[in-house]
C-alpha cells in the first residue's frame, strides 16, 4: 500500500481518489460500493495532514490565510499558521511525554473552553499517541469524577474554574498523575501548560500510529446508567480525507470555516479540527463563553467567514434576534447538525440570508453519517443521504434492510468489514457494544425512513434518550441529580415539545411529604438550580411538573414511555 505521506506528497489534496481510495462499481451501475476503500496501515492526522500543510506553507503553496484564527470578546485576536501549529503541538507532545511521563495509549481528559490550547492538546496527543477525551466545560465534579475513574485517565487538562473541583476528587482517582492548567494564575499542584509548552523543545518525532489504533474517546449518554465511552481510531481522522467526505462541505484552502460546537463533543473534533484542516482551510473560532446570537451575527458580518456549521438552534436564534438584514458579505455555505433541522427554519434562513441551510446527521459513535452534500438537492425535512464509506440503511430490529418509505432504525453496515470512521466500540463495555450490533449493522437507535432517492427522513427516537439543542441526555443522569434533593421522592425525566428549543428536558416529580406544601414556582427554580449545580447544567429540566404519582408497570418500573408520548403529542 502507498503510504499516506506519499499520497499527500502528490500535492493534489483535493483529488485523492484516483487509484487510491478505489471505488468499485456496484453491480455495473457505477455507484461507489460501500466500504471499498484502500486504507493505509498507518495514519496520523498530525504528521500526515497538518505537517503536509506546514510543508505547503514553507514552499509558498498555500496562500496567506492562517490555519487558526481565534478571537474573543475582549478584542484579542490570535492567528496561527500551520507552521506555528506544528511547532507548538510538537512542544505540547513533548510536555506530555517528557514532563508528564504520559505514554502512547494513556488517556487524557481534556476539559477546556474554546481556547487555543485546546488545539495544541488535541494535536499534541495525536502526535504522542495519547488518547484524548474531550468534555464540555459545563461538567461538574461528579461528572468529572466518573469520567476520570471509568477511563482510568492518567492526566487532565482544564482551566482554573474547574481546578478546585478536580482537586476535591483527585484522591478518588488513583490513576490520575498529571494535572495541567490553562490559566493566567498558578494553582498549587497543577502544572502550567502554557509556560511548559513555551519552554519545551519543538523537536518531536510523531508516533507511527496504525490507522486502527485508538485516538479519542467521547462520552455519550445512553438510555440507562452513566455515559458510555465511544472509542475512535486514527481512522476516524482519515475519513475526513475520503473523497466522499470531502464532497460534504467542499472546503478549499481559501475558505474560512467557523464551527460553533462546544469543545466537548465529537462535532468539535470534526468541525473544529479534522474537516477544515484536512482541506488546508482556515478555522475561525470565537471564544464565546456564553452563547449569544447577536455576537454570532456580528462575527459573520465582521470577519470574512465563508462557511459556518452549528446546531439548528443557533440559526433559529439568529433569525429570532435579528432585526436587520442578514445578507452576510462573505458567507457562502451553512450547515446544521446535532439535532433535526426544521423545514421552516431552513426556509426562513434562505429568505433572510439568501443562503441554503444544509443538514448533516451523526452521533458520537459515527461522526457524520448522513448529510446533504454541498450542491446536492435539498429536500426540506430530510437530512440527506448516507455518506460513503458508510452504507446507511433503514433496518428492522433483526438487522434486515427495510423497503423504501418504511419506518425503522438508521443502521450502518459493519459486517463483514467495519467501515473506517465508525467507532471501535464502547470501551470496557462489550455488553453495550453488542447491544448496538444488529445483524450486519450498527444500530443507531434513531428512527427514520428512506425514500426511493436514498434521502433519509428522521423521525426521532423510540427510547428514552433526550435530544435537545444538540445535546444527547440520558434521563437517568437528570433523575439521579434530582434524587439528591430532599424534596424529590421520585422522578421521571422525558423529552417534551418546546416552541423555541423544539425539545427540552421535562421532569415529573413526586414530592416528599415535607415539601408538598411548598411554593411550586419557588421549588421549580430551586430544583433547576440544584440540577445545574450537581451535573452539567445543559441537562437541567427546563420544564417541571409536580405529580402525586408516576405511571408504573405491575412490577413497579416507571413507564417513561407513557409520559414521553404524551409530551411529544404521540398519544
Ligand atoms: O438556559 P439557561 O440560561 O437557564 O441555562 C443554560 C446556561 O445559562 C447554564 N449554564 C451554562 N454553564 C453554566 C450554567 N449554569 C451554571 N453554571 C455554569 N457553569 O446552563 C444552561 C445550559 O444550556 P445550553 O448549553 O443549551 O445554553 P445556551 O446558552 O442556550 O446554548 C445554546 C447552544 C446552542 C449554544 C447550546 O445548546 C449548544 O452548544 N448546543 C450544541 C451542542 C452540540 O454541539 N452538540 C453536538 C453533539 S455531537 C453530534 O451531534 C454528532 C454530530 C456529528
Amino acid at each position: 500500500l502507498m503510504s499516506f505521506r506519499v499520497l499527500w506528497g502528490i500535492r493534489k489534496p483535493f483529488h485523492l481518489a484516483p487509484g487510491y481510495f478505489r471505488c468499485q462499481p456496484l453491480s455495473g451501475v457505477g455507484a461507489p460500493r460501500w466500504n471499498d476503500y484502500s486504507v493505509p496501515e498507518e495514519f496520523n492526522f498530525a504528521s500526515d495532514v497538518l505537517d503536509y500543510w506546514t510543508q505547503m506553507e514553507k514552499e509558498g503553496k498555500r496562500g496567506p490565510n492562517p490555519a487558526l484564527w481565534w478571537v474573543n470578546d475582549q478584542g484579542d485576536e490570535l492567528k496561527w499558521s500551520f507552521r506555528e501549529l506544528t511547532d507548538l503541538s510538537r512542544r505540547a507532545a513533548n510536555v506530555f511525554t517528557q514532563i508528564c511521563g504520559l505514554q502512547q495509549g494513556d488517556r487524557l481528559a481534556l476539559i477546556l473552553p474554546r481556547v487555543p490550547e485546546w488545539w495544541l492538546v488535541t494535536i499534541g496527543c495525536i502526535r504522542a499517541g495519547i488518547i484524548f477525551m474531550p468534555g464540555t466545560i459545563q461538567l461538574k465534579a461528579k461528572d468529572i469524577l466518573y469520567r476520570l475513574q471509568v477511563s482510568k485517565a492518567k492526566g487532565i487538562v482544564t482551566t482554573d474554574t474547574l481546578a478546585s473541583e478536580v482537586d476535591s476528587l483527585a484522591s478518588e482517582c488513583p490513576t490520575l498523575k498529571t494535572k495541567l492548567l490553562v490559566s493566567d494564575q498558578s494553582h498549587q499542584g497543577w502544572l502550567d501548560l502554557r509556560s511548559l509548552i513555551k519552554s519545551a523543545s519543538p523537536d518531536h518525532t510523531c508516533i507511527k500510529s496504525k490507522t486502527l489504533d485508538p485516538m479519542a474517546i467521547f462520552f455519550t449518554s445512553g438510555t440507562t446508567g452513566f455515559p458510555k465511552m465511544a472509542k475512535h481510531s486514527h481512522g476516524f481522522a482519515l475519513r475526513s480525507s475520503f473523497p466522499s467526505s470531502r464532497k460534504l462541505l467542499q472546503l478549499k484552502t481559501s475558505d474560512i470555516f467557523w464551527c460553533l460546537s462546544d469543545t466537548g463533543w465529537i462535532l468539535a473534533v470534526l468541525g473544529c479540527l479534522l474537516e477544515p484542516w484536512t482541506a488546508g482551510a482556515t478555522l475561525f473560532i470565537h471564544h464565546l463563553p456564553q452563547f449569544d446570537p447577536k455576537v454570532v451575527e456580528q462575527m459573520l458580518f465582521k470577519y470574512p467567514i465563508t462557511q459556518c456549521l452549528a446546531v439548528p438552534f443557533v440559526y433559529r436564534m439568529i433569525l429570532q434576534h435579528s432585526s436587520t438584514s442578514l445578507r452576510f458579505p462573505t458567507l457562502e455555505h451553512c450547515s446544521a447538525g446535532g439535532e433535526a433541522l426544521l423545514p421552516e427554519d431552513q426556509e426562513q434562513w434562505r429568505r433572510q440570508t439568501g443562503l441554503l441551510l444544509y443538514e448533516i446527521y451523526g452521533q458520537s459513535e459515527t461522526g457524520v453519517s448522513c448529510g446533504t452534500l454541498r450542491g446536492m438537492k435539498i429536500k426540506p425535512g430530510s437530512m440527506g443521504k448516507g455518506i460513503p464509506p458508510f452504507d446507511v440503511q433503514i433496518i428492522d430490529d433483526k438487522g434486515n434492510s427495510l423497503p423504501f418509505n418504511t419506518e425503522g432504525n438508521i443502521g450502518i453496515r459493519m459486517k463483514p468489514t467495519k467501515p473506517i470512521g465508525l467507532f471501535m466500540g464502547y470501551e470496557d463495555n462489550p455488553v453495550k457494544t453488542a447491544e448496538v450490533e444488529c445483524g450486519d449493522f450498527y444500530n443507531s437507535g434513531d428512527r427514520a425512513t428512506m425514500d426511493e432517492e436514498g434521502y433519509i427522513w428522521f423521525l426521532g427516537r423510540n427510547d428514552d434518550i433526550i435530544n435537545t439543542s444538540g445535546y444527547r441526555i440520558g434521563p437517568a443522569e437528570v433523575e439521579n441529580a434530582l434524587a439528591e434533593h430532599p424534596a424529590v421522592a421520585e422522578s421521571a425525566v422525558v423529552s417534551s415539545l418546546d416552541p423555541i428549543r423544539r425539545e427540552v428536558v421535562k421532569a415529573f416529580i413526586v414530592l416528599t411529604p415535607e415539601f408538598v406544601s411548598h411554593d411550586r414556582d419557588q421549588l421549580t427554580k430551586e430544583l433547576q438550580q440544584h440540577v445545574k449545580s450537581v451535573t452539567a447544567p445543559y441537562k437541567y429540566p427546563r420544564k417541571v411538573e409536580f405529580v402525586s404519582e408516576l405511571p408504573k408497570t405491575v412490577t413497579g418500573k416507571i413507564k417513561r414511555s407513557d409520559l414521553r408520548k404524551k409530551e411529544l403529542g404521540q398519544m
